[in-house]
C-alpha cells in the first residue's frame, strides 16, 4: 500500500476530507455488509519517479555444473560465457522488455579476462569444479571473441549493461573453511586485468554504462568477505582507472558498489559522499536464493512476490531493481530451455510513481503508475492476495475525475493452477508467435459503471487513458 502523504496545507485537507468520506464509507460498507473497496489515486502530484532503468536482470556466469542442494543444476546453457545468443526467442524477449542487463553474479569475482597480447598473471580456463576454493569453482575465462559476441547481442537488442568485475583478481582464492560461514579476504585487488578489459571496451567502442567492483563481498558476503576499509581503497582504485579510461569520453560509465548492506561502513559511504559518480543499489534479487526454485520462482504466483516488491521499491526511490535473472535458474523471466517468457515477464507499469490508496488493505496490494507511452493516463495494479474471495473496486482520483472507459488485463493461471508456468491475459494464454515475437497485451474495454472485480489469487492491470492526471500529462 501507498503511504499518503501531505505535501502543503492545501493537499492536507484534500487527503483528510478524502479520509473522512473514506471513513463514512467504512460504515456503509460494514453495515451493507458489501464487498465494495474504495481505492483513491493521487493525480494531482506525483508520489515519485523511477529511474528509466528501473526494470533491470541479470545475465549470470554460472555454468551448467552449478547445482544446488538438492541436485538440481538448473542452468544449462544459460551463462554468460555459453548462452545461444542467436536465439531468435532470446533476442525478441529481450528487444521487447529492454531492461537493464547487470551482467554479473557470484562468479564475476573470479573470471579472468583474456586480453590478447596482455597475459593474465591467472591462467584464463573454463570453469571448473573445485571444491577447496571460494565458490566451488575455479577458472572462468572472458575471451575476447566472447566479449566482442554479447557486445553485440547487447547492442542488437538496445539494451544497456553494467558488468560486474573481478574483484577477487590477484587474491588467493583457497578457502579454509567450510560450511555456510564466510572467510575473510587480504590483501588488495589487482585492477590491471580489469583495467585491461576497459581500455579494449573503449577502443571497441562498447557502451558499457557501469562497472561493478565484485558480487556481495561485504556484510552477509557468500564465501570471500573483504573488509570495508579494504573495500573502499579497490573502489578507489575502480573509479580511477575508470576516469583514466574515460578521459574525453562524452560520459562516464558509473561506478558501482553493490550489496551495501548497513551505514556501518562508514568508509565505503564516505567514499559514496565524495564521489557522486559512485552508486549503491540493489543489484540482484531473486526472491528465493541460490538459484530459485522450479515450480515456483518460474510459475504464476511468484508474481505476487515480484511485482509486489517492484511496486514497493518504485515507491522508495529504488532507482534500478535487478531481477535474478533474465534467464537461467529457476527465477528467470524466461525459460532456460524453451526461451519462452515466464509469466513474470510481462508488465505494463510506466515510470512515473503516483500515491493509491485502498481502504481495507487485507489481502491487496495496489500501486499507480502513469501510464506508459499515453500523457495522462494512469495505470493502476491490483493484485488479490486471497485465495477464496472475489470483490470489486471503485476508483476515485483526487484531482481529475472523469473517465470514459478503461482498459482491463486480468492475469490468472493456466487450468486455474497456480504454479502453471503459462499466464492467461484475460483468459488467453500468453505465448509466443512461431516465429518469437512477444505477443501483445491487448486488454478488455469497460465502461466506467461495469464493476472492477478481481479472482481470487489473480492480478489485473486497469489503465484509465484519459483521466487526464495532470502529474501524468508533463513529462
Ligand atoms: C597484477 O596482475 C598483472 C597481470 O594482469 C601482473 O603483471 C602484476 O604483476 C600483478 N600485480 C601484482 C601486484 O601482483
Ligand atoms: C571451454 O568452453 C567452451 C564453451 O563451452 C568450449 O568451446 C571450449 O572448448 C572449452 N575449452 C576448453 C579448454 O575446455
Ligand atoms: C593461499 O591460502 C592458503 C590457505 O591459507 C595457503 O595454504 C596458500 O599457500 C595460499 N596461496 C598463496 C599463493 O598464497
Ligand atoms: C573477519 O573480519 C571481520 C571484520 O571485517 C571480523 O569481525 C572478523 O573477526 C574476521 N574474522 C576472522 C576469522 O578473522
Ligand atoms: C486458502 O489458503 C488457506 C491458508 O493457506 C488454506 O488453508 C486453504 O485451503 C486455501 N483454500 C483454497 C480454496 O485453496
Ligand atoms: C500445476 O502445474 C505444475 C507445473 O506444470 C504441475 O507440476 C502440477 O502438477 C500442477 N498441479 C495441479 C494440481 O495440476
Ligand atoms: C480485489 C479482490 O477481489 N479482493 C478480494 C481478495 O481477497 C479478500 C479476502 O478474501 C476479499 O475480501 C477480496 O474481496
Amino acid at each position: 500500500m501507498a503511504a499518503i502523504s501531505c505535501r502543503g496545507l492545501l493537499h492536507c485537507v484534500v487527503l483528510i476530507w478524502s479520509l473522512y468520506i473514506h471513513l463514512r464509507q467504512v460504515d456503509a460498507r460494514i453495515l451493507q455488509e458489501t464487498f465494495l473497496y474504495q481505492v483513491e489515486v493521487q493525480t494531482a502530484f506525483q508520489a515519485t519517479d523511477v529511474d528509466k532503468n528501473f526494470i533491470c536482470a541479470t545475465l549470470d556466469w554460472w555454468p551448467s555444473e552449478k547445482c544446488s542442494a538438492n541436485n538440481v543444476c538448473p542452468w544449462g546453457g544459460a551463462g554468460l560465457p555459453y548462452l545461444d545468443l542467436e536465439n531468435p526467442k532470446l533476442l525478441e524477449a529481450m528487444k521487447e522488455l529492454r531492461p537493464l542487463v547487470r551482467a554479473g553474479g557470484t562468479l564475476e569475482n573470479i573470471v579472468v579476462y583474456d586480453i590478447g597480447g596482455q597475459l593474465p598473471s591467472e591462467p584464463c580456463v573454463n570453469f571448473t569444479v573445485n571444491e577447496g576454493v571460494f565458490y566451488g569453482f575455479s577458472g572462468g575465462c572472458l575471451t575476447m571473441e566472447r566479449w566482442d559476441a554479447l557486445n553485440a547481442f547487447f547492442k542488437k537488442t538496445g539494451v544497456e549493461v553494467v558488468f560486474g568485475l573481478n574483484a577477487l583478481y590477484g587474491r588467493n582464492k583457497t578457502k579454509t573453511t567450510t560450511g555456510m560461514g564466510s572467510q575473510n579476504v587480504t590483501g588488495p585487488w589487482n585492477w590491471t586485468n580489469a583495467y585491461e578489459l576497459m581500455k579494449y571496451t573503449r577502443k571497441k567502442n562498447y557502451a558499457i554504462s557501469g562497472w561493478e567492483l565484485g558480487n556481495e563481498l561485504m556484510g552477509l558476503a557468500i564465501d570471500a568477505r573483504v573488509n570495508p576499509l579494504q573495500y573502499s581503497k579497490d573502489l578507489r582504485n575502480l573509479d580511477r582507472i575508470v576516469r583514466e579510461v574515460y578521459k574525453g569520453h562524452h560520459t562516464l560509465p558509473l561506478v558501482i558498489a553493490p550489496d551495501l548492506q548497513t551505514d556501518t561502513y562508514k568508509s565505503v559511504n564516505t567514499l559514496l559522499r565524495d564521489h557522486p559518480a559512485i552508486k549503491a543499489w540493489i543489484g540482484e534479487s531473486g526472491g528465493v536464493y541460490g538459484s530459485g526454485r522450479h515450480g515456483v520462482s518460474d510459475t504464476f504466483i511468484d508474481a505476487f512476490w515480484y511485482l509486489d516488491e517492484l511496486g514497493t521499491a518504485s515507491l522508495f526511490n529504488t532507482k534500478v531493481f535487478c531481477r535474478q535473472s533474465f534467464v537461467g535458474g529457476n527465477y528467470g523471466l524466461l525459460d532456460r530451455s524453451t526461451f519462452e517468457p515466464n509469466p513474470d515477464y510481462y508488465g505494463l507499469m510506466g515510470e512515473r510513481v503516483l500515491f493509491i490508496n485502498v481502504l481495507t488493505l487485507d489481502y491487496i496490494s495496489a500501486y499507480a503508475h502513469c501510464q506508459k507511452d499515453n500523457k495522462g493516463g494512469v495505470t493502476v495494479l491490483l493484485l488479490n492476495f486471497s485465495n477464496t474471495t472475489t470483490a470489486s473496486f471503485n476508483f476515485n482520483f483526487l484531482g481529475s475525475n472523469k473517465f470514459s472507459f478503461r482498459h482491463e488485463y486480468h492475469m490468472s493461471p493456466a487450468d486455474g493452477n497456480i504454479t502453471s508456468q503459462v499466464v492467461l491475459l484475460n483468459g488467453q494464454p500468453l505465448a509466443v508467435t512461431s516465429d518469437g515475437k512477444i505477443p501483445r497485451l491487448l486488454p478488455v474495454n469497460k465502461a466506467p459503471f461495469e464493476p472492477i472485480s478481481l479472482k481470487p489469487l489473480t492480478y489485473a492491470y486497469i489503465v484509465f487513458p484519459d483521466v487526464h492526471a495532470s502529474a501524468c500529462e508533463r513529462f
